[in-house]
């Protein structure tokens, strides 16, 4: 089984509606899907990962190899322990955006040029793929971008970030997951993977299936955010890595968040009555209203457990 594979280039052509309808179905039964043909050209992606992978030689890998999660393995190996590291990843990673510019990675050549440029890109992506879910979803055009930026037209206060991955060689596979499983906070996440290390896996009717590695694809993905303004319609669904023990896999992850300020609650047009194409969707809240930001403060404590309680957990407004 694989996740759907949408050529994004023929959205706006003679298929446009096969296309949208692929789109609906990649949220509604999948909740991850890849684009090919997206737009972005090969030339800036092949720097992304050149820089990617510049960055994590020069800037970041002593600092991996010295790092705790390193050791608590070799410990855990040398005392023939058959226990399994919990309550950590086998990851390096660290995060770029708009805040943070001063403290991006500087002795990498191109790195700041080449990822101000793929953010950009990344980032109109991820507003077009919020207008396609508003139409899918019978929105008016914008409504998902306009929550997200706390109900404003202009003022643009929504979180675009970018999570920079690797997932070193790791001698214990077994021992010790890349990423542990989770489903993500926020709105639109645009997930740009490694061409060969594969180890994303995503959870399907109760069963662990890989996200095959496509080159120069883009995954996307939906958050817990998306879920609540679709009403359930869109479910955030559960990923994580393995460890893998040969090849270093490399994943720039991009998100459209919330302001931790915007009010989020589920689309008071998807709670009219309402049947769609012979399925009927949920009509009752079953989501509170919130502040972005106070379900942040919950998720920070729970974002590897169940995401149910994080909605119960949260203040609702
Ligand atoms: O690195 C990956 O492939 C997935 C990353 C991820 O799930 C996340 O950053 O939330
Ligand atoms: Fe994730």
């Amino acid at each position: 089984m694989a996740i759907p594979v949408i050529d994004f280039s023929k959205l706006n052509g003679e298929e446009r509606a096969k296309i949208m309808a692929q789109i609906a179905n990649g949220c509604e039964e999948w909740g991850f899907f890849q684009l090919v043909n997206h737009g972005i050209s090969e030339e800036l992606l092949e720097k992304v990962k050149k820089v990617a992978s510049g960055c994590y030689k020069l800037e970041r890998e002593e600092g991996f190899k010295n790092s705790k999660t390193v050791k608590m393995l070799d410990e855990l190996v040398e005392k023939n322990s058959n226990e399994r590291l919990e309550n950590v990843d086998w990851e390096d990673v660290f995060l770029i955006s708009d805040d943070n510019e001063n403290e991006w990675p500087s002795k990498t050549a191109e790195f700041k040029e080449t990822m101000k440029q793929y953010r950009a890109e990344l980032k109109k992506l991820a507003e077009t793929l919020m207008e396609i879910m508003d139409e899918n979803l019978g929105l008016q055009k914008g409504y998902i971008k306009r929550a997200f930026n706390g109900g404003e037209e202009e003022q643009e206060t929504a979180f675009f970030g970018t999570k920079v991955s690797h997932y070193p060689p790791c001698p214990k596979p077994e021992k010790v997951i890349g990423l542990r499983a989770h489903t993500d906070a926020g709105g639109v996440i645009l997930l740009f993977q490694d061409d060969k290390v594969g180890g994303l896996q995503i959870l399907k009717n109760n069963e662990w299936i890989d996200v095959q590695p496509l080159p120069n694809s883009i995954v996307i993905n939906t958050g817990d955010q998306i879920e609540v303004v679709s009403n359930g319609r869109y479910k955030s669904v559960w990923h994580r890595v393995l460890a893998i023990p040969d090849g270093n896999r490399r994943s720039i992850a991009s998100f459209y968040n919330p302001s931790l300020k915007a009010t989020i609650s589920p689309a008071p047009e998807l709670l009219e009555e309402k049947v769609d194409e012979g399925k009927q969707f949920n009509q009752e809240i079953v989501y509170p209203k919130f502040v972005f930001g106070d379900y942040m403060s919950v998720y920070v404590r729970q974002k590897f457990l169940p995401k149910e309680p994080r909605f119960q957990a949260v203040k609702a407004v």
